[in-house]
């Protein structure tokens, strides 16, 4: 239906099947887009190459990204440069935090802990939105994942609920700022999906219990709505927004 036929994407943060950001490349993939993918350590190397034979498109391109690092950062986008030239979007699908502060009460966050959880899961974003700009000379499209924890309290997210606040003002701010070179800056708030960072969450299966019973459409959220949403926000069907955070979740933050 959607053609991305001739167009780019770099997406960050997959790291196996069940990966949010895997959803979110079979859609891309599945419009006929040409996809680089970036991974943090090297174990997930091998799950990525793997995945990438499912592919319709084989030209996929492969680097690593630690998006703690600055340098990491430059390079890849170098590397992307030097590889395509141009590209027209980028997938942030990254977040992190310590297990032992996804649980009990926030108070107890430590420095250091809220300091990780930001960096890696908020600032990054801001980091490779600068770096990919210069690539992105046709405009385009950046998409991050957040969660309802950033907007309201939800049991156990504690840090990780800040640093999604703070992303979602990093989306607000980055669309004021590249809206003037065509580029659109966006957020998918994602309904709980088991996937291996959902393993750190305490109590998760409670959370996927309530939205099967409560959520308007009585069921839990699949990779797959998600990617469809990333593609329609990749898309020129999506051109007038920005700057927005699209729930993708069915329906559960309209209840009180
Ligand atoms: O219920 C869920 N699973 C939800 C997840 C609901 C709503 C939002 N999200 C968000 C997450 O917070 C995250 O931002 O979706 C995003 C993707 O998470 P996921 O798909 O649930 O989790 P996972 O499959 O574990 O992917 C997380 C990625 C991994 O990718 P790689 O390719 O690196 O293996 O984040 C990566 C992690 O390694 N990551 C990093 N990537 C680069 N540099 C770093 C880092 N320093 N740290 C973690």
């Amino acid at each position: 239906v959607l053609s991305l036929e001739g167009k780019t994407f770099v997406v960050m943060g997959v790291a196996n099947k069940r990966s949010i950001g895997w959803g979110i490349a079979r859609s891309l993939d599945k419009a006929g887009a040409r996809l680089i993918f970036t991974y943090n350590q090297d174990r997930m190397l091998k799950n990525v190459e793997k995945l990438v034979e499912e592919l319709n498109g084989k030209d996929s391109i492969i680097l690593q990204c630690d998006v703690e690092s600055d340098e990491q950062i430059e390079n890849c986008f170098q590397e992307i440069k030097e590889k395509v030239g141009v590209i027209h979007g980028v997938a942030h699908c990254i977040a992190f935090a310590k297990t032992e502060e996804l649980q009990g009460e926030f108070v107890n966050t430590s420095r250091d802990g809220f300091l990780l959880a930001q960096n890696i899961s908020a600032f990054s974003l801001a980091a490779v939105a600068r770096a990919a700009r210069p690539l992105m000379t046709e405009g385009g499209s950046i998409v991050t994942l957040t969660y309802l924890g950033g907007e309201r309290v939800v049991q156990n997210y504690n840090v990780m609920g800040v640093a999604k606040a703070s992303l979602e003002a990093s989306v607000r701010y980055l669309a004021n700022d590249l809206g003037k070179d065509g580029i659109r800056v966006n957020s998918i708030s994602a309904g709980p999906i088991r996937t291996l960072s959902a393993k750190g969450i305490r109590d998760f299966n409670s959370v996927l219990n309530e939205i099967e019973e409560r959520a308007p459409l009585r069921r839990t959220t699949t990779q797959e709505e998600v990617g469809d949403t990333a593609l329609f926000l990749f898309s020129d069907l999506s051109r007038g927004i920005t700057g927005e955070n699209i729930h993708v979740d069915s329906g559960f933050h309209i209840l009180s």
